[in-house]
């Protein structure tokens, strides 16, 4: 059966009109009779959506990083559409899983939720409610922390586990792994079709899996990254937020290799255990009528331009993540479409079969999946505090930072990392012209009135704090 077959309402609708006439038609006798049959209604696909935190957009076998162990979430790329180009719009906090995880639960722009906590964010058209409102049953396993708690609560089911403590954190991929699997177990006999959001803290730090998935990893054989610095170019405005703060100044190649390396244990881990729901899915005869995506609501720099955090906009940074859909009816493919998660909202309400609520700012993908469809945009904004601003489109890539004075300009078509900035040549001044024009076009859509020059810019040269210096205080 085709997954699409099912799931677009306004096609769909002279057929079930037909249908239901048919129906009526055929059980009216019977109805006359006293019997009991009931109309049924049309089958719906299960819905799982595997969130990783803090999950590299290369962060799986299938995905580009031929170190990494990920034989069961590179089944998903095996099988589905790959994309290559999907992100989170932006932070205002430096808990960009905040913001990133309310925006994929709301269908909206990053600052048009305030700042993603859950008392100033309205939860009543979150995608639970509309997805459970066309009949399905939902289940949310993951942090509790730094997430849309609102949007949480409006799920049928929703547990959360605060993995704080390194000992707790070891097992977290199994405890939510068996969380779902239970629930599964449990609702063998459910007419309902299923929306799960497993969301577990993992790859997110302390970076720390059961010993087995260490072993796989051995951190001098580690290379690494292709942009790896000892210390960012200049002061990007957020150089000690505590993520930047997990590695020392100046970045050293054999502490990078060592974060690579229980990095990528941690992916692994949480890899075997998804295996494990895939295990069940198949078990309880639900493999081939689940719709099934991998994301992460970040990405991570782990040495790339002197960075270890998610609070930049580089490609091999903070907003750029992982995105992977499989399922009946989904071919193989693989689309560079310029995509942000927030597409996901109206994407599964597509596949649903629910009405897309007023105000969701994210565009379906579905055209893309069902391959009638090469884009949804032309070009794509991200944005970080106040500090940091960035467009690109297929091959151009500007990133601005106002409070330093500061651009770059990449050739992404030649330079993937990053790594010529071709904003000091002369030459490109028209291109920085027109991409910043670009930029400007983008914050206006988004109503980010942030300014892009500042008056009094500060210094953009910038010293790391002494290595027993008391953390900086938090902005
Ligand atoms: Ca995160």
């Amino acid at each position: 059966m085709n997954a699409f077959a099912v799931t677009t309402p306004k096609q769909l609708l002279p057929l079930m009109n037909k249908l239901l006439a048919l129906t009526t038609l055929l059980l009216a006798p019977l109805l006359l009779h006293g019997a009991e049959e009931k109309p049924t209604t049309p089958a719906k696909f299960n819905i799982l959506h595997l969130h990783a935190d803090d999950h590299r957009a290369d962060g799986l076998h299938a995905l580009g990083n031929a170190l990494l162990q990920t034989p069961n979430l590179d089944t998903l790329a095996d099988r589905g559409v790959t994309f290559t180009h999907c992100y989170t719009m932006g932070s205002m906090v430096g808990a960009v899983c905040l913001p990133s995880r309310t925006m994929l639960l709301t269908g909206k722009s990053w600052l048009r939720i305030p700042n993603g906590r859950d008392k100033q964010v309205d939860a009543s058209q979150s995608l639970p409610k509309v997805l459970s409102a066309v009949g399905y049953e939902t289940f949310h396993v993951g942090k509790g922390g730094n997430e849309f708690t609102a949007g949480l609560n409006a799920f049928d089911t929703s547990l959360r586990m605060d993995d704080h403590t390194v000992e707790i954190r070891r097992g977290s991929s199994e405890r939510h792994a068996d969380a779902t699997i239970k629930y599964l177990k449990e609702r063998t006999n459910a007419t309902k079709p299923f929306y799960i959001y497993f969301a577990p803290p993992v790859p997110h730090d302390p970076r720390v899996a059961a010993p087995e998935f260490h072993h796989f990893y051995t951190a001098d054989k580690i290379p690494l990254p292709v942009a790896f610095m000892p210390q960012h170019p200049w002061d990007n405005g957020e150089m000690t937020v505590r993520d930047e703060q997990l590695a020392p100044w100046p970045r050293t190649p054999d502490d990078t290799k060592q974060q690579l390396a229980d990095y990528y244990a941690c992916v692994t881990g949480l890899d075997h255990h998804i295996g494990r729901i895939f295990e069940q899915l198949k078990a309880t005869g639900q493999w081939d009528n689940t719709i099934i995506i991998f994301t992460g609501d970040n990405g991570l720099s782990l040495g790339e331009h002197g960075l270890f955090g998610k609070q930049n906009l580089y490609e091999f940074g903070g907003m750029h993540v992982p995105c992977v859909i499989a399922g009946p009816g989904i071919a193989k493919n693989k689309s560079d479409a310029l995509i942000y998660l927030m597409d996901l909202f109206p994407t599964l309400c597509d596949f649903a079969g629910a009405n897309i609520p007023a105000g969701v700012e994210g565009k379906s993908i579905v055209p893309i999946i069902k391959g009638n469809g090469t884009k949804v945009r032309d070009v794509l904004y991200t944005a970080y505090r106040d500090c940091q601003r960035a467009v690109r489109d297929e091959r151009w890539k500007l990133i601005r930072y106002p409070l330093v004075d500061k651009t770059q300009l990449f050739d992404l078509s030649v330079d993937p990392h990053e790594l010529v900035n071709l904003a000091e040549k002369p030459e490109h001044a028209e291109k920085i012209s027109a991409m910043t024009a670009m930029l400007e076009k983008e914050m206006a859509n988004y109503a980010d009135t942030a300014p892009l020059k500042i008056a009094n810019p500060n210094a953009a040269e910038w010293f790391p704090p002494a290595p027993n210096a008391k953390p900086p205080k938090k902005r």
